[in-house]
Formats: structure tokens, C-alpha cells, sequence
């Protein structure tokens, strides 16, 4: 499971965004938001940065937290 930081996440439209972007990665990958601390877990077999790289192309800035 990877965790991202995604600090420019600031809404629920923002989660659903990063959510079907990291969907449109990994049709079967599950991802669970937390606005409060603005990260999002991610369970996947892909690699972390193709799951990045398909949030920033939507427009936001993640980063995996380690
Ligand atoms: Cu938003």
C-alpha cells in the first residue's frame, strides 16, 4: 500500500478527482482519501510513480509518504 501526501486536496470534488485518476492508473486499485490530512492510501500492484504521475496529471501535487 502506498500513502501520498496531496496538499492541494482540498475538497471532496478534489478527492473524487484524485480518486478516478488514480482508477484510470489501476482500474483495481482502491484508494481512500483523508481530507483532514490531505493523503490518500492507495491499494495497487502498479508502481507508485505511474499512480503519481496520473494525480499530477490532474492537476494536483502528490507525494509519496514514506
Ligand atoms: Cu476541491
Amino acid at each position: 500500500m502506498y500513502k501520498f501526501e496531496v496538499p492541494d486536496m482540498t475538497c471532496g470534488h478534489c478527492a473524487s478527482t484524485v480518486e478516478k485518476a488514480i482508477r484510470m492508473a489501476d482500474p483495481n486499485a482502491s484508494a481512500k482519501v483523508d481530507l483532514d490530512s490531505k493523503t490518500v492510501s492507495v491499494e495497487t500492484k502498479i508502481a507508485s510513480e505511474v499512480i503519481s504521475a496520473s494525480i499530477a496529471d490532474a492537476g494536483y501535487t502528490p507525494s509519496l509518504s514514506k
